[in-house]
């Protein structure tokens, strides 16, 4: 496949799709763990009584921390240990060498900031182990063998180091060779471990690529036992089940950014991001850990998770069997062992425990919630126009244009074709006069190419990243010979960063934002089509150290330009493909080459959940598949599905045949609109879901069992989610089918379809038809939803279009939601420029609140209210504001449905109101 890569930058780009047709992956690119001489050791260690041992009599206690000193009895190499009590039921755990030869990676820039730390008390202390308490939690430590054990009340959550899988290789001299060239070990300790016996503990090949390892071995590995844990999610990014399977025969799932060509489903290989946060959950407590590491990492999933323990659940709920544990296993190339303990007890608060570590999404642009149009390519200026207006006369809404990489001139980023694009702020202008915009791709790779400002300034200001022999590195990516900017790098960032002033990207305007595609990096000629991991990085950092954040340096690079750009005043947009921990506060995720195929349908499903609860709630997929050509059946059914996921946007392979909607038979193209236009009714739900993202941190698409914790049956879902608590998510993602099986949650909750309004109990599974058009979509009884239901070119020309709120009633008749907005695009709302309000039914009277001192003044008003659920007997309404008095109202109630329609209340969404039923 490398020679395959290679061949690929010097064939145009219609003839590299069609050697992309006959590939499937190709595994023989990517390393397994055997082939991982890292991977191998630390998979390599046997449970047991663990070497690790804490000599207690060094005990240091200060107010929020203990430190202790920590040997490896085997070799005798010696640690430090350090426990801190954090704000909100969270520990940091940091083992490090005591006094390394060469210091090691710590890993910057995922985190927020300094966590705030908490007190500590010593409450026991022997011989044998220390307890301390902070928050509510208990903690142990057992000093022989090393242990670890987490307590949530009297609860026992996660146990490290519990199978006694601890490794850590401390860094040594690099052993001499004698004449015949065999190593001499010298391990200068009592004991001496396996490490240096194996072949690639100081130099390893793969395939035709030589890792030199000048630092020789050093492995980081340690195991997490998850007490009463059904199963473990997050760790993305792989194409794979939400609940993770049991790696017991398998690989473990890897954590290592990588470009996977046409990635296949069901497996834990890599893919482009990697987040190294892991949550567990059972039917009594949820707990996560965060693995602050940088570098290649491998995670093994074992105990109980694994395709018998929905039986092993049902048998424990009914007292017939053990509690269940899910026990991992974090395995990383270099770095030290830091890591995060979220302790709960339940979902949210393990989703704002981890976000108050590396952040939440900031509140995107409302247009960016809103439909993106997308192919790689647009060919030119002429055909962005055509599409543009192809999208009013058809009337299927868009808010965003995008570019890809041919729009440069010559794959340099930051200019633009000078024939194709030559007028290019006259075609971001004719975008934005229709209230849409533009995005660009800006790759991280370089072109070498003397007649690129990009790169002579790189090479005049010693910007790129080294080889090992200290050499500006030089791979091959989509422009020829590349070099990659060291974004480690703190001026050579803001250098980036700069690029994206107006000033320096000649064309662009305030309403052009950016794409980040590329970032792992990418390297076509590289290991594993990256780069060299003995590569050099500021600050003497070898890549290997690194790796899985470059992509995160990337879009802090350019979030920081986008942001000085208006002068700190817009909301950057940014869409990345490689991400890690943290990324969340930068740019929106897209889970990359998909294909046009049901199962690359089905599992965009469970890829954004997983990304989800591991804080990255923007997310989405390449609507229809970016390879290969979507039948019109795949591709309505892509739109309807995708139109209820967080990041909404079509895009597709250069040799694919174009897809614009009306390019299908009719039948398909009013299906796809009717999808988009459903898309715009709900954005007020969506703008909210992500305002309140922004301030506790629980994913936007959210599993069912955050709001169902101890119903088992929601544990393994892999078709269906929440939006917020509000709607309930179970797309068509099948050909031919007539109907779906929904599983509704909630013994003691109603759904509402959100189309029929007809009722369903929760508590079980039930079969809803579905004719072409359908996108099973429940309203949870008890909630209430903001929609606008006027549909226009884009979603700006909506801004101050009226409101119709959805209430749908539980079984006591009541519901209450949440309504936000506000201008849109700046950053005012963090000075409460808002208007946030409590809408509220109870006692058949329907109110809106403040939450917040209403400082938006909004000139929309309330168009209708749709009340479900609601038995016969009212005839009339009321409303009543501060400007308007009171007015009754025309009310229409459908006995078949239960649902009454309140016409025209007219209140000013910018007072409070109250509507009363009579
Ligand atoms: O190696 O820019 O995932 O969305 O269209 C392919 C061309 C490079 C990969 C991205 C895809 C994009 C394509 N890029």
């Amino acid at each position: 496949m490398r020679w395959l890569r290679f061949a690929l930058c010097l064939l145009s780009a219609v003839d590299i799709v069609l050697i992309y047709y006959v590939e499937a992956v190709d595994r023989s690119n990517f390393k397994t763990c055997q082939q991982s001489s890292f991977c191998r050791r630390c998979r390599g260690v046997q449970p047991g009584k663990s070497s690790y041992e804490l000599h207690l009599n060094t005990l240091k206690i200060e107010p929020s921390s203990i430190e202790v000193e920590m040997i490896n009895t085997q070799n005798g190499a010696r640690f430090r240990f350090q426990l801190f009590a954090l704000q909100d039921e969270t520990f940091r755990m940091k083992i490090n060498e005591w006094a390394p030869l060469k210091p090691r990676y710590e890993v910057q820039y995922a985190l927020q900031g300094e966590p705030v730390l908490n007190k500590l008390t010593v409450i026991e202390k022997t011989a044998e182990f220390i307890s301390v308490m902070a928050g509510a939690n208990k903690v142990t430590v057992h000093a022989i063998p090393f242990r670890v054990d987490l307590f949530s009340g009297d609860q026992l959550v996660i146990s490290v180091n519990a199978r006694g899988l601890m490794k850590f290789e401390h860094i040594r001299p690099k052993p001499e060779q004698n004449e015949a060239g065999e190593k001499i070990e010298d391990e200068g300790g009592p004991h001496i471990d396996d490490t240096l016996s194996d072949p690639g503990a100081w130099e390893e090949n793969f395939k035709s690529h030589h890792d030199s390892k000048p630092n020789g071995p050093t492995a980081v590995a340690l195991d997490f036992s998850f007490n009463g844990a059904h199963y473990a999610y997050g760790i993305p990014e792989h194409a794979d089940s939400f609940a993770l399977k049991s790696t017991k025969n398998i690989d473990p799932y890897r954590l290592y950014n990588l470009d996977v060509f046409e990635y296949e489903l069901n497996n834990g290989m890599s893919l482009y991001g990697s987040v190294p946060v892991l949550i567990a959950h059972g039917n009594t407590h949820t707990a996560g850990i965060f693995w602050l590491n940088a570098a290649e990492t491998w995670v093994d999933i074992l105990g109980t998770a694994d395709q018998n323990v929905v039986s092993s659940i049902v048998n424990f709920v009914s007292g017939s069997a053990t509690p269940p544990q899910v026990d991992t296993h974090f395995m990383s190339e270099s770095g030290i062992i830091d890591t995060f303990f979220m302790l709960g007890p339940k979902p949210k608060d393990v989703f704002r425990q981890y976000t108050r570590l590396t952040g939440t999404t900031p509140l995107p642009q409302y247009f960016a919630l809103a439909h993106h149009q997308c192919r790689w390519n647009y060919n030119d200026q002429d055909d962005v126009r055509n599409v543009d207006n192809k999208m009013d006369e058809y009337d299927i809404p868009n808010d965003v244009m995008w570019l890809d990489i041919e729009h440069t001139d010559s794959k340099r980023y930051f200019t633009w074709d000078p024939v194709k694009f030559s007028q290019p702020t006259e075609m971001i202008n004719n975008l934005t006069a229709k209230g849409r915009k533009l995005v660009t791709i800006v790759d991280p790779h370089i072109k070498r190419d003397s007649n690129y400002f990009l790169h002579n300034d790189a090479e005049n200001n010693d910007y790129y990243v080294k080889t090992k022999d200290g050499k500006v590195f030089e791979g091959w990516c989509w422009p020829g010979s590349s070099s990659y900017l060291d974004l480690l790098n703190p001026e050579i960032r803001s250098y980036l960063s700069s690029q994206y002033l107006l000033q320096n990207y000649h064309g662009s305007t305030l309403d052009l934002y950016i794409w980040n595609d590329m970032n792992e990096p990418s390297v076509f000629n590289g290991p594993e089509i990256t780069m060299h991991k003995d590569s050099l990085h500021y600050g003497g950092w070898e890549h290997r150290d690194i790796h899985n954040i470059y992509g995160l340096l990337n879009t802090v690079s350019t979030y920081e330009g986008l942001l000085q750009r208006s002068d700190g005043k817009l909301r950057p947009f940014i869409l990345t493909r490689s991400h890690y921990a943290g990324s969340q506060r930068y740019a929106s995720v897209w889970t990359g080459d998909n294909t046009a195929e049901w199962g690359h349908l089905q599992i965009t499903i469970p890829m954004c959940l997983s990304l989800s609860v591991a804080g990255i709630s923007f997310c989405g997929a390449d609507v229809g598949g970016f390879f290969k050509n979507p039948d019109s059946e795949l591709f309505s059914r892509w739109y309807q599905a995708a139109a209820f996921q967080p990041f909404f946007r079509t895009h597709s392979h250069i040799d694919t045949k174009r897809r614009e909607p009306w390019l299908f038979d009719e039948p398909t193209l009013l299906l796809i609109r009717e999808a988009i236009r459903t898309r715009y009714s709900f954005l007020p739900l969506w703008y909210t879901l992500f305002f309140e993202h922004e301030q506790d941190g629980a994913p936007v698409m959210r599993p069912l069992w955050v709001e169902y914790p101890s119903e088992v049956a929601t544990f393994a879902l892999d078709d269906e989610y929440l939006l917020g608590d509000r709607l309930l998510v179970h797309p068509v993602t099948q050909p031919g089918v007539s109907d779906v099986s929904v599983y509704f949650p909630g013994t003691q909750d109603i759904w509402y379809d959100i189309n029929t309004y007809r009722k369903v109990q929760g508590g079980g599974t039930v079969k809803i038809a579905v004719t072409m058009s359908k996108i099973p979509v429940f309203q949870r009884g008890g909630t209430i939803i903001p929609k606008k239901e006027r549909i226009r070119r884009s979603s700006a020309l909506t801004h101050n279009d009226p409101y119709t709120l959805i209430v749908a009633l539980d079984r006591n008749g009541s519901a209450s939601g949440t309504l936000y907005m506000d201008d849109g695009q700046s950053f005012d709302y963090r000075e409460k420029k808002y208007l946030y309000l409590s809408l509220e039914f109870k006692g058949n009277k329907l109110s809106s609140r403040y939450i917040d001192t209403a400082r938006y003044p909004t000139r929309s008003w309330l168009e209708r209210v749709v009340i479900l659920g609601l038995p016969p007997g009212i005839t009339r309404a009321q409303a009543e504001s501060k400007s308007a008095g009171r007015v009754t109202l025309e009310t229409t109630y459908n006995t078949e449905t239960q649902s009454l329609i309140v016409r025209k209340p007219a209140v000013s969404m910018a007072e409070e109101w109250t509507i009363v039923l009579q």
